[in-house]
């Protein structure tokens, strides 16, 4: 089953979204696997955002996401990649489609509210990266037999 890594900036933790968001991906049907609330320490934050080591809103990126608790999670069910970043919408919150999180609830690019994983190495790279392998449930929910046929 797949499973992706989504996290709650700073911003919508502050902005107290965290139900609203968390709510989006249950009733559409997906799996909570992982959870937890942390302040991200700066050598994460590095890790996490290394590919946008040489762009120059990496320093402020970290900074930011540094600053506050974000809530870290997997989520699991079938194509939950691809649908999740479809839920969060483009990167830039003010040309996001409304219906997504970002076009719904954000309008700027640097305060976009959630991170998701945009594909399958970076999905797994990314819950390696934040989660241990025990702090992930293996679970089975009892509506799934009426979300699949
Ligand atoms: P994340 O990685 O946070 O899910 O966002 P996206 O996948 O949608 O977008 P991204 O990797 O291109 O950008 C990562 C992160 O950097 C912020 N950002 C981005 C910014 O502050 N200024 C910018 O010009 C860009 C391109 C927002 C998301």
């Amino acid at each position: 089953m797949e499973r992706t890594f989504l996290a709650i900036k700073p911003d919508g933790v502050q902005r107290g979204l965290v139900g609203e968001i968390i709510r989006r991906f249950e009733t559409k049907g997906f799996t909570l696997v992982g959870l937890k609330f942390l302040k991200p320490s700066q050598e994460l934050a590095e890790q996490h955002y290394a590919v946008h080591r040489q762009r120059p809103f990496f320093a402020g990126l970290v900074e930011f996401i540094t600053s506050g608790p974000v809530v870290a999670m997997v989520w699991e069910g079938d194509g939950v990649i691809a649908a999740a970043r479809k839920m969060i919408g483009a990167t830039n919150p003010l040309t996001a489609e409304p219906g997504t999180i970002r076009g719904d609830l954000g309008i700027n690019i640097g305060r976009n509210i959630i991170h998701g994983s945009d594909a399958p190495e970076t999905a797994k790279s990314e819950i390696g990266l934040w989660f241990k392998e025990e702090e992930l449930v293996n679970w089975q929910p009892h509506l799934t037999p009426w979300l699949h046929e």
